[in-house]
């Protein structure tokens, strides 16, 4: 079967956005809200176990602050904490404090060029995709992608295989005709789980000692002509960056017999 679809994970494979995003809006939003908690990128880096940052807030307060007082209304206190975070990290978006990582946009635009079908299939808050789009590929690039599947809509997050199986239920295509770009181990085994077996992964400083065991390709970046990308796991591609001739190929290779 023919690669058909792009599935893209966001936080850390569009965009390098914990170290110097989420982590610094959660700790904006922890201050606002009058509390000590320092979430240091050490800290961070054992946080972002839990994908979902309400789901992050509640095991940091199980697993690292056991002696904070807990408000009668856990979930609403966390919610409201959560909230806060967001509206930080869409105005860190707005001042451009977040650049997209190399060869997403060249890629994204000669994938929309062949007539791929493209989707966003992550675990933050639908709010910080379309800000994240908006802001770093202009307003209309919300409508490159066919669906944003986003935060909340499924119960159980990645690693969960819920929001890609969500996905491509909902845009009627199997496994085998897709491709998904991921960056964490998390995002590998959600993907895997769901039946994707084209898994493409970029690392980041958090994530490149993780096991990506189901992956097809590990890469540093997907690259570009003049910053050639280089593999941790497989093959790179021959011209130094990924492209689409390389993705086809790698989807034959992981598709054939
Ligand atoms: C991303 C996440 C998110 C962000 C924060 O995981 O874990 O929780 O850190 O987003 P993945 P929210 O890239 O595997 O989807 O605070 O909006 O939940
Ligand atoms: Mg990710």
């Amino acid at each position: 079967m023919d690669l058909a679809v792009l599935l893209f994970d966001v936080d850390g494979t569009l965009a390098d956005t914990e170290r110097d995003g989420h982590r610094v809006a959660f700790n904006r939003a922890f201050r606002e809200a009058g509390l000590d908690w320092d979430w240091t990128e050490p800290l961070y880096g054992e946080l972002l176990r839990v994908t979902g940052g309400k789901e992050r807030i509640r095991y940091y307060l199980d697993h690292f602050n056991g002696g904070f007082p807990r408000p009668a209304d856990l979930d609403g206190f966390i919610a409201g904490l959560h909230k806060a975070k967001t509206a930080q990290y869409a105005r860190m978006l707005e001042e451009g404090a977040i650049p997209l990582r190399p060869g997403v946009k060249r890629l994204l635009n000669e994938a929309r060029a062949a007539g791929l079908r493209l989707a966003i299939a992550t675990t933050t808050t639908p709010l910080n995709v379309t800000a994240l789009l908006d802001n770093s590929l202009g307003p209309e690039a919300q409508g490159w992608f066919e669906l944003i599947a986003a935060g909340d809509i499924v119960p159980a997050k990645k690693p969960a295989p819920d929001i890609y199986a969500w996905a491509m239920e909902q845009m009627g295509v199997p496994p085998a005709a897709c491709m998904a770009f991921e960056d964490s181990d998390n995002g590998v085994r959600s993907a895997f789980d769901a039946g994707i077996r084209n898994i493409l992964v970029t690392v980041n400083c958090y994530t490149q000692g993780q096991d990506f065991n189901g992956a097809a390709l590990v890469l540093d970046q997907l690259g570009e002509p003049e910053s050639p990308c280089h593999a941790l796991s497989g093959e790179a591609p021959a011209e130094g960056y990924v492209n689409l001739a390389s993705l086809r190929s790698l989807h034959a290779r992981m598709h054939a017999g």
